[in-house]
């Protein structure tokens, strides 16, 4: 792969997007490549994943505009659908993933970070979606996911007003979780990612999917998505070993429960 590399260690996976020369923007072939890299993780083995940028200044910063300029309607919408095909498949990924926004994160790399389920910058990371500057709407579901992420009049502000905001600003508004001095950034994403894969990996995905699912639906439809996730995680070596923990003699309970994955 010419613009992703990808790292496997243990349970927790890193996927770097590495086109630094363009600041990491999102051309076809870097939407390719992070669609076979996606399809080729081990699910098996790995538990969480960290989505980053190659260097430090820039998480991506956005669509490509040099490939978006020559675009008919009939590609723009084609580039669009495939960016959008590649979002949601990191979106609905079954494991979480956690955007570690090392810097830039505009426009496409803006709307890439709320595809993940968690994001955490940098102090240097500066987040927006500048698309009405650029005569275009947000194309990668921006002006879906924000409206969700930090609500409806926060999201509109920064759509219509394309103004970029900085690291403390995001985390102010709830579109990061927390804000890291650059060089801690990486080894915090590891940490928390470590820490989700210690937990029971098939409730993990079980939550994950609750979540995700139940936001489409009315409360009641989404209770109902709720139980049947609950209920998914009985009779699983996972709960048996989770709750079998609990319930053992002191002297016999581990700190870290081997959880199997099944
Ligand atoms: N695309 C292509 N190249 C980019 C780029 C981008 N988005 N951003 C930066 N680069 C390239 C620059 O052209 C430059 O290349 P060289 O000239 O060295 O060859 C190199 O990266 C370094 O950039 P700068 O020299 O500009 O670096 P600075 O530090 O001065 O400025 C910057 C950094 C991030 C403020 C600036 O580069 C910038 O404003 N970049 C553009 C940010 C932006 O507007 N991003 C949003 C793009 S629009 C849709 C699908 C998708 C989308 C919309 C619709 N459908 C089809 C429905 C999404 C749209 C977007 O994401």
């Amino acid at each position: 792969m010419d613009f992703i590399l990808y790292e496997a260690d243990g349970a927790v996976a890193t996927i770097t997007i590495n086109r630094p020369k363009a600041l990491n923007a999102l051309n076809s072939q870097v939407l390719d490549e992070l669609d076979q890299t996606l399809d080729a993780i081990n699910l098996d083995t790995v538990r969480c994943v960290i989505l980053t940028g190659a260097g430090d200044k820039s998480f991506v910063a956005g669509a490509d505009i040099g490939e978006m300029s020559t675009l008919t309607k009939a590609e723009g919408e084609a580039f669009g659908k495939k960016g959008n095909d590649v979002f949601r498949k990191l979106e609905t990924l079954p494991i979480p993933v956690i955007a570690a926004v090392n810097g830039f994160a505009l426009g496409g790399g803006c709307e890439i970070s709320m595809s993940c389920d968690i994001r955490i910058c940098s102090e240097n990371a500066m987040f927006g979606q500048p698309e009405v500057g650029l005569g275009i709407t947000p194309g990668f579901g921006g002006t879906q996911r924000l409206a969700r992420t930090v609500g409806v009049g926060m999201a509109k502000q920064l759509i219509y007003t394309a103004r970029n905001i900085k690291a403390d600003e995001a985390y102010r508004i709830g579109l990061v979780n927390a804000v890291y001095p650059q060089e801690e950034l990486m080894e915090q994403a590891k940490k928390m990612a470590s820490t989700i894969a210690k937990n029971a990996p098939i409730a993990v995905r079980n939550c994950k999917k609750a979540i995700n699912d139940g936001l489409q639906v009315d409360i009641d439809q989404a209770i109902v998505i709720e139980e049947k996730l609950f209920g998914g995680c009985f009779e699983t070596e996972d709960q048996k070993a989770g709750m079998g923990n609990f319930l053992a003699p002191k002297e016999q309970k581990v700190k870290v429960v081997p959880f199997k994955n099944c």
